[in-house]
């Protein structure tokens, strides 16, 4: 499997019923006017009523005129309106690398059981950790570790699986690194991107939990400006979490939007602001362009900003994580990761490979719908998990 699965009807999806349920790919637009009509189009009325502001200008030109709406919450402790979950996140990370430990564990016992470490041995290891997903770098990497001085000795499963989750946390430790807001700038712009239903608006959600909890001011602004569901999901979050969120009419122009959402966060001195993005597939020429433009106009109030730019991931992706990680890299300048979803039915190794190969910073995981259920990277669990 190389592409995301077809959405689960999430939290979102309960709370809205039918309508947040939107198609895997967004039409790609002509110019983002074009394709901005043609989503306002599938919008309900409802929602368009509400939101009613002029589309900003074109992005490059001079500062939008236009006026994007601001909702203020009630300032409601940012709390979980969840049930408290029963299982710990490590139990449920572990349930979701079920898979991908088990296929390790079962190959790794069905090799290394009374049987003497040879180079064939070591070459269907080498093969399993490759089907695993883990990469033929690590692959190698891991395999020669274990034949290692123990050629014709008999080595446990147990001291297999060890030694992979020793080279797999070698790999992941460096690149650890929780998500930092340290004042520098104000605000401190976190832009999220991906493809679609990766979970970059309910990593936005989450993320705005984590920061009021640590006493930040928080905006958010709903850059996804194609669909009324977008902008809806990011509300609900906004209520939940006591953020603003500064959002425009279906179908503006989201570099305006973001551009707009920079100027009223500078306003009003935030700390943060949280940039969500419309889903793309990495091959989509005219809206890879449109994440390009989104961070040219950013630029043009703060040269620095976005300070974060995080490509969110899902779990469930195999090999084409690896091509989103690469194009993503190159087109919008992500500087970490985050890794949702781990708590299904996870296909954990690309992390790895990943890991290997861009040494991208991996700044969290999610681990649930709730808005508790994002943890900081810990490799050690990750790697503990990996290796069963
Ligand atoms: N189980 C699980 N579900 C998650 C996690 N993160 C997000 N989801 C669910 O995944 C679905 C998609 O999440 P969104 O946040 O809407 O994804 P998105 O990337 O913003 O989607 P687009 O805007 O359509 O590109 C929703 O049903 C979420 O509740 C997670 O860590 N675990
Ligand atoms: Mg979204």
């Amino acid at each position: 499997m190389s592409e995301p699965e077809p959405k689960r009807k999430g939290l979102f999806g309960r709370l809205f019923g039918g309508k947040a349920q939107e198609p895997e790919a967004p039409a790609e637009p002509a110019g983002p006017q074009s394709g901005a009509m043609e989503h306002a189009e599938t919008q309900d009325a409802d929602t368009a009523s509400r939101d009613v502001i002029s589309p900003p200008a074109a992005a490059d030109a001079e500062p939008p005129e236009h006026v994007p709406e601001q909702i203020t919450p009630s300032l409601a402790p940012a709390e979980s309106s969840q049930p408290q979950p029963k299982t710990t996140w490590f139990q449920r990370l572990k349930a979701g690398l079920g898979k991908t430990s088990s296929k390790l564990t079962d190959g790794i016992t069905g090799l290394f059981t009374k049987r003497k470490l040879d180079a064939s041995t070591l070459e269907e290891l080498e093969d399993l950790l490759i089907q695993s997903d883990l990469g033929i770098a690590m692959a190698s990497r891991i395999t020669d570790a274990i034949g290692k001085g123990r050629f014709e000795k008999g080595i446990s499963p147990d001291e297999v699986r060890a030694i992979l989750a020793t080279e797999v946390e070698k790999v992941l430790a460096p690149i650890a690194k929780p998500l930092t807001v340290d004042g520098t700038h104000r605000p401190h712009v976190i832009m999220m991107v991906g493809v679609n239903g990766t979970g970059k608006t309910t990593t936005i959600g989450k993320l705005a939990a984590k920061f009021r909890t640590e006493g930040k001011s928080v905006m958010m602004a709903a850059g996804d400006t194609f669909r009324a569901a977008a902008i809806d999901q990011l509300k609900v979050w906004g209520e939940r979490t006591g953020t603003p969120v500064v959002a425009s009419a279906v179908g503006a122009d989201s570099s305006g939007l973001a551009f707009e959402a920079l100027k009223r966060a500078q306003a009003a001195n935030a700390d943060v602001l949280l940039l969500d993005t419309a889903g793309r597939l990495q091959n989509k020429q005219a809206l890879m362009e449109e994440l390009e433009k989104m961070t040219r106009v950013l630029k043009k109030i703060d040269p620095s900003a976005p300070h974060d730019v995080v490509l969110v991931l899902d779990a469930t992706t195999g090999q084409n994580a690896l091509q989103q990680v690469d194009v993503f890299g190159k087109r919008a300048g992500v500087t970490g990761l985050v890794m949702t979803k781990l708590d299904g039915t996870a296909r954990g190794g690309i992390l790895v490979a990943i890991g290997e190969k861009f040494k991208l910073p991996v700044h969290a995981v999610g681990v649930g719908e709730g808005v508790d259920d994002l943890q900081p990277f810990a490799a050690a669990d990750f790697a503990r998990a990996i290796a069963g």
